[in-house]
């Protein structure tokens, strides 16, 4: 079985045990008008990598492999919405409120869809997740392992938050993980790279980086 390149070092890759997640990519985080833009962030740093997520997926999905996207989203009670969360950073659109693409990271409104040239196709696993990670109140945790998932290669948005909320968890729960660098974005280059690093550092504390076409050669080979 050949190995993926990444930092590091190489990740021994188990083809049967391993998924594709995709973190929230959203038009809440990519489109003017959204939430990623209420909070005062450039969402054109997210529309740049679309491209880099969709080869990707379909690299995944031409190897046999799972594909998992997750959504950060709310039921339109706010009944799983925190006042914390809700009230945090003052954005000028709080989730919930009312906006140019629908309520705010709410179930079903067009903001909160994932973006087109990303969307799941039928037979992919959808995670609607109420926190930055997706294994916080959601089902991802007993899916994985009814399908002895072990390693899950991450890509999506934000790099430090979501996206490495959910691989700190994925990474305490025994999954081995592996960021793909091309596939992921901050609002703040300098966050991306400190994630990135972090990551990778002390012997791959928190999993394994690895660039989109050194990803692509493994899991196609
Ligand atoms: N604000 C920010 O960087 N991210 C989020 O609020 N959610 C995700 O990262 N998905």
């Amino acid at each position: 079985m050949a190995d993926i390149k990444a930092l590091p070092f190489a990740f021994p890759l188990k083809r049967g045990a391993l998924a594709l997640v995709v973190i929230d990519m959203q038009r809440d985080f990519a489109e003017a008008g959204g939430f990623g833009a209420s909070l005062g962030n450039d969402v054109s740093r997210v529309t740049k990598i679309v491209p880099n997520v969709k080869r990707l997926i379909e690299g995944f999905r031409a190897a046999g492999l799972p594909v998992i996207h997750t959504m950060e989203c709310h039921r339109p009670d706010l009944s799983d919405l925190p006042p914390a969360k809700r009230d945090r950073g003052n954005p000028s659109l709080k989730i919930g409120d009312a906006g140019p693409m629908g309520r705010v990271l709410i179930i079903g409104e067009p903001g909160t869809a994932i973006l087109s040239e990303v969307a799941p196709i039928d037979g992919e696993v959808v995670i609607e997740k109420p926190g930055k990670g997706a294994f916080y109140a959601t089902p991802l945790g007993d899916i994985l392992k009814a399908r002895k998932i072990e390693q899950l290669v991450f890509a999506g948005v934000t790099t430090e938050v979501c996206v490495q909320t959910t691989m700190r968890e994925a990474n305490d729960r025994g999954f081995e993980c592996l960021l793909v660098e091309e596939a992921t974005e901050s609002y703040f280059p300098q966050f991306k790279q400190a994630a990135l690093e972090m990551i990778r550092a002390q012997g791959g504390i928190v999993g394994w980086t690895a660039h989109l076409d050194d990803v692509l050669e493994a899991i196609n080979a």
